[in-house]
């Protein structure tokens, strides 16, 4: 089938798709620098455990060990996904040579990222930006929530430098940078007090977020947790804490919710219209979890398709939903796992836009029998004839094509790692 049959096909049910791929090209998708290097960074001991709760599992050939070796795989996936790409760092990726020698995170400044931001300006990208309270000597294990005043301050300087760099980046790159205060804190087995971490981890984003800074340019998010490896029993940063922050500090923060860190009955696509109701703005973390926030690659499933559907009608094109993703698969080729992952979300956010208007007249008209019966129609209309449209829009392969750069890749420059 061609294209042309493909939109006659959706046409029949009001669907526009060159409107779609039109309205899909311009919103940006943050693709995770982590992904490349299984979550380890620049500035401390490659060999260090990752720690914080979370795990990369694997140990395929090819990981990348340098800024350069991350850049130039960075410049693979990005000829291989369609789509406008931000990027997204976290602050263990500083760039130290020397003329500027390894300094602690707390004392990281802008220009420990000023290569970074000649690669984004070079690809005409924006980007995102992240501290890292994990994987470091400095955490005992709390980080922001710590008792100790000495490591609570570390950290909390670690946070306002990040805000700093965060400026930076979007004054330099012309796009607003969205920083997201994650941590890992929390206990294995049952505490003793449950509150004294959340009052402190409060203060310490409370200074964090004194540090002066521009909201319209930086968008400070506090992520929520359920549990992670080894902090199975009580998590400082859980749902309520961090929603209830965002909440009392709507002119200076937004929440983020991440897909992974919920129960796995509960569902973030649920939770976009929930939060939406009542804050301007988001921000996602776009992952898949098995059994547990395992951080696998993205899929075109069902519940990635529910939530692009939910991006889509709640005004995130307009602006209302960061988009990011977070996944770490070190078990298969990492660009691929790059790749998949990206072109599923753009996938996803395609499908959405492909769903008719009178959807939702079906169901403000009581008309639930048709309603399920479009809805399932929807389903096999021959999207994936749009989904390559879009990729030749975009000037990438579309599937079926782009693989066999990959293994190209993989031959002549990871395996020789
Ligand atoms: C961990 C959180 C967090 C990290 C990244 C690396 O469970 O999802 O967002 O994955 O910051
Ligand atoms: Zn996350």
């Amino acid at each position: 089938m061609s294209y042309i049959e493909a939109k006659n096909a959706y046409a029949k049910y009001g669907i526009d798709t060159d409107a779609a791929i039109e309205k899909l090209k311009g919103v940006p998708l943050s693709l995770h620098c982590w992904q490349g290097d299984d979550v380890r960074g620049f500035d401390t001991d490659p060999n260090k455990p990752l720690t914080g709760g979370i795990q990369t599992t694997g140990n395929y050939a090819g990981r990348a060990r340098t800024p350069e070796e991350l850049m130039a795989d960075i410049d693979e996936v990005l000829k291989l996904v369609p789509g406008k790409v931000k990027m997204n760092l976290h602050a263990c990726y500083a760039i130290f040579d020397e003329e500027n020698p390894w300094v602690d995170r707390d004392k990281l400044e802008p220009k420990h990222f000023k290569k970074w931001v000649d690669f984004c300006k070079e690809r005409g990208l924006g980007c995102d930006f992240n501290p890292t309270f994990f994987s470091h000597p400095k955490c005992d294990p709390l980080t922001l929530s710590s008792p100790n005043e000495e490591t609570r301050r570390f950290w909390i300087e670690h946070g306002k430098a990040c805000i700093r760099i965060s400026q930076y980046l979007a004054e330099e790159l012309g796009e607003p940078c969205v920083m997201n205060i994650w941590t890992g804190d929390g206990f294995k087995d049952i505490p003793a007090d449950r509150m004294g971490p959340r009052e402190r981890y409060r203060n310490s984003i409370d200074e964090i977020l004194s540090e002066c800074y521009d909201f319209s340019k930086v968008k400070p998010c506090i992520e929520s947790k359920v549990f992670g490896i080894g902090v199975e029993a009580y998590t400082v940063g859980s749902a309520e804490f961090a929603l209830s922050y965002a909440v009392m500090n709507k002119d200076k923060c937004i929440p983020l919710m991440d897909n992974g860190h919920y129960h796995p009955t509960e569902v973030v696509s649920d939770k976009i219209p929930a939060l939406l109701t009542f804050f301007p703005e988001i921000a996602l973390h776009i992952t898949r979890p098995i059994r547990w926030d395992s951080d696998h690659v993205v899929l075109f499933d069902d519940e990635t398709k529910e939530i692009a559907k939910e991006i889509v009608r709640c005004g995130g094109f307009d602006g209302r939903v960061n988009m990011a993703l977070d996944y770490f698969d070190a078990s298969i080729n990492r660009i691929s796992a790059w790749t998949v992952g990206f072109r599923n979300v753009q996938k996803a956010l395609l499908f959405a836009l492909l769903q008719p208007a009178c959807l939702k007249e079906l169901q403000d008209e009581n008309n639930f029998t048709r309603l399920m019966v479009m809805q399932e129609e929807l389903k096999t209309l021959p999207f994936g004839e749009v989904w390559n449209e879009y990729c030749k829009a975009c000037g990438v392969f579309a599937d079926g094509e782009w693989f066999g750069e990959v293994e190209k890749y993989e031959r002549e420059v990871l395996s020789k790692r």
